[in-house]
């Protein structure tokens, strides 16, 4: 067991369906400690820092327009594990095959519109949280 914080964005569609409250609920019940929170809109910069890796697929170019189309809520979680426990409550990238009781199985259908976004590694999480965050709003 390791304490970790991730970086969590409810993105746009969550927003839009006034999902925020439920979702953070799930994580707020899991366990995991709220140590930064906002509504912001991304700039396409911060899309393309966000999403550097997947820069050139196919699907890049609908993800970044999705992605700064309207606000997302930004937020860190602390907590054992926190990185790899989020992605299993999230479920799989592909809403087809996130089963029942994930947030993905259960809020989204289609992958470009799959509700959250959770960091996936140390090194990501470390990355993603800077973009959002600064020293100061980390409590
Ligand atoms: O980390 P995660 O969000 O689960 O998936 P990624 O492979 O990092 O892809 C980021 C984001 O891009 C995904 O949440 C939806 C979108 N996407 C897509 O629209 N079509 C794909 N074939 C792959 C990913
Ligand atoms: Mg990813």
């Amino acid at each position: 067991m390791k304490m970790e914080s991730t970086l969590v964005l409810l993105k746009p569609d969550a927003v839009r369906r006034k999902l925020c409250g439920e979702i953070l609920s799930r994580f707020e019940r899991k366990g995991f400690t709220l140590t930064a929170l906002k509504l912001l809109r991304l700039t396409p910069a911060m899309a393309a820092s966000h999403y550097q890796e997947h820069s050139g697929k196919p699907f890049y170019p609908a993800l970044i327009d999705f992605i700064t189309a309207s606000p997302v809520v930004a937020m860190v979680l602390t907590g054992p594990d926190a990185i790899k426990l989020v992605r299993a409550m999230m479920g799989p990238t592909n809403p087809v095959a996130a089963p029942p009781g994930t947030i993905r199985g259960d809020y989204a259908t289609v992958m470009s519109e799959n509700i959250i976004h959770g960091s996936d590694s140390p090194a990501s999480a470390q990355r993603e949280i800077a973009i959002y965050f600064s020293e100061q709003e980390l409590i």
